[in-house]
């Protein structure tokens, strides 16, 4: 029997952690890969046990993009059929923290999955790029917007017009990579921080997450709109009442998600 091409765990703490699992391919994300991720990231948004997600891959790869040997004879149509923005955007949508533990390449839509995370833990060895235009096409899942916005315009291009590697020094210096680690420490660290967040009031968290992602793509003014009524909200939320009473009578908070 063959292993399965995404694998799933749920440890206790309010983790979930979804593992790319094509080592043989250098875990290039083929159409059943992106759908079981999809599948997975969204069904722990719905699910009130998991609090943050973590994505991985193996030692040697987090993704080394899309998957070339599946696409190489596509023509349009057939790529219209497979709709894959729709799970890149279903990927995208998960209203629960999702952090990237990259080791090795993060290459293409690899480099594009680890950038609809929202914090990216990285190996020393690790490597990026999007090295698309080598192969006559261009990034199809968010790199020629996400990366820019990450990076700035002329970071971005250096890269999306050379298809050149970086590593994870120069993405952690351009603003790419939230932390450095050793490679063996990688998934140990992103479930580890992880936890930490899955321990704070979830509905916090996801009002977070969320004014950040949508004031990203706003004017300043309407972002501070949405940050403001966000923060608003939070005060009819349980877990506002018992935050602040918890720090006012120095106890520890029992946050509920409500
Ligand atoms: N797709 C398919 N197979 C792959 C891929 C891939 N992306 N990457 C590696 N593999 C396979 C290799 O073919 C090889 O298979 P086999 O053993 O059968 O020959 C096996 O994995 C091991 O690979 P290598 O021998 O090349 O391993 P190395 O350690 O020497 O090199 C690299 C690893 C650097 C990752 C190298 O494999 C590589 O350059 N891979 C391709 C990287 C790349 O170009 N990625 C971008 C792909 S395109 C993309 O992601 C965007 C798609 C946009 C779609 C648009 C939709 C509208």
């Amino acid at each position: 029997m063959t292993a399965p091409v995404v694998l799933v765990e749920r440890p206790a703490d309010g983790v979930g952690l979804v593992r790319i699992n094509r080592p043989e391919a250098r875990n290039a994300l083929n159409l059943e890969v992106r759908r079981l991720i999809a599948r997975n990231l969204t069904e722990m948004g719905e699910d009130d046990a998991t609090r943050c997600i973590v994505l991985a891959g193996n030692e040697k790869s987090f993704a080394a993009g899309a998957d070339i040997k599946e696409m190489a004879g596509a023509g349009t149509v057939d790529m219209l059929l497979r709709g894959t923005h729709k799970l890149w955007r279903a990927i995208a949508a998960c209203p629960k923290p999702v952090i990237a533990a990259v080791n090795g390449f993060a290459l293409g839509g690899g480099c594009e999955l680890a950038m609809t995370c929202d914090i990216i833990i990285a190996g020393e060895s690790a490597r990026f790029g999007q090295p698309e235009v080598r192969i006559g096409i261009i990034p199809g899942g968010g790199g020629t917007q996400r990366l820019p916005r990450s990076v700035g315009k002329y970071k971005a291009m250096r890269y999306l017009l050379t298809g050149d590697l970086f590593s994870a020094t120069e993405a952690f210096d351009m603003g790419l990579v939230s932390e450095i680690v050793p490679d063996a420490e990688v998934e140990k660290r992103a479930v580890e921080m992880a936890r930490q967040i899955a321990d704070l009031p979830p509905l916090a968290i996801q009002q977070a997450k969320e004014a950040v992602l949508r004031g990203m793509d706003a004017a300043l003014d309407a972002g501070l709109a949405i940050e403001t009524r966000a923060s608003q909200i939070l005060f009819s939320s349980q877990d506002q009442k018992e935050g602040m009473a918890a720090f006012i009578e120095k106890r520890k908070p029992r946050f509920r998600g409500k």
